[in-house]
């Protein structure tokens, strides 16, 4: 398809957090990804055990925030989902906002729903390279291919 021969497609993996569940975020931070153009091709909530999330976290093993980390992720169930368009791990995280609530812009969705970094509501992908590392692993049967109606009035 044109689409795919000349924008740069990429997929990112966002999660909302336990507390995004808990504070009834889910349908506000999935509207701003499907308002902004973003497609949706996975998605599920569930409580996945300690040992999964250690991994998904395995970067920041060594931090002394990795416990009470893994406490607060594992402590409810997370939506986990991947998201398709033109640069969407990079403008994913823009509409995420910055890890430190105080840092975030308002307009963002930490910068909106959060005041923590230890409760900080959402997750996306820092790069296409562990987007990837993190679609395997959370959704390790692939995802759903689907054309989008919309695409045509998304993308020039
Ligand atoms: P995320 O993976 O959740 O999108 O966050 P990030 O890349 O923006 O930030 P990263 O440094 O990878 O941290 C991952 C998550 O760890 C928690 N954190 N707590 N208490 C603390 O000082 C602290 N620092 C980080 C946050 O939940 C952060 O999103």
């Amino acid at each position: 398809h044109f689409i795919n021969k000349f924008r740069k497609m990429e997929r990112t993996y966002i999660m909302i957090k336990p507390d995004g569940v808990q504070r009834g975020l889910v349908g506000e931070i999935i509207k701003r990804f499907e308002q902004k153009g973003y497609k949706l091709v996975a998605m599920k909530l569930w409580s996945p055990p300690r040992e999964f999330m250690e991994k998904h976290y395995a970067d920041l093993s060594s931090k002394g925030f990795f416990a009470g980390l893994i406490n607060y992720m594992t402590s409810g169930p997370v939506v986990s989902m991947v998201w398709e368009g033109a640069n969407v791990v990079l403008e994913g995280r823009k509409m995420l906002g910055a890890t430190k609530p105080t840092d975030s812009a308002m307009g963002t969705i930490r910068g909106d729903f959060c005041i923590e970094v230890g409760r900080n509501i959402c997750h996306g992908s820092d790069s296409v390279e562990s987007a990837n590392a993190e679609i395997a692993l959370w959704f390790p049967d692939g995802v759903s291919e689907w054309d989008s109606c919309e695409s045509a009035w998304i993308y020039e």
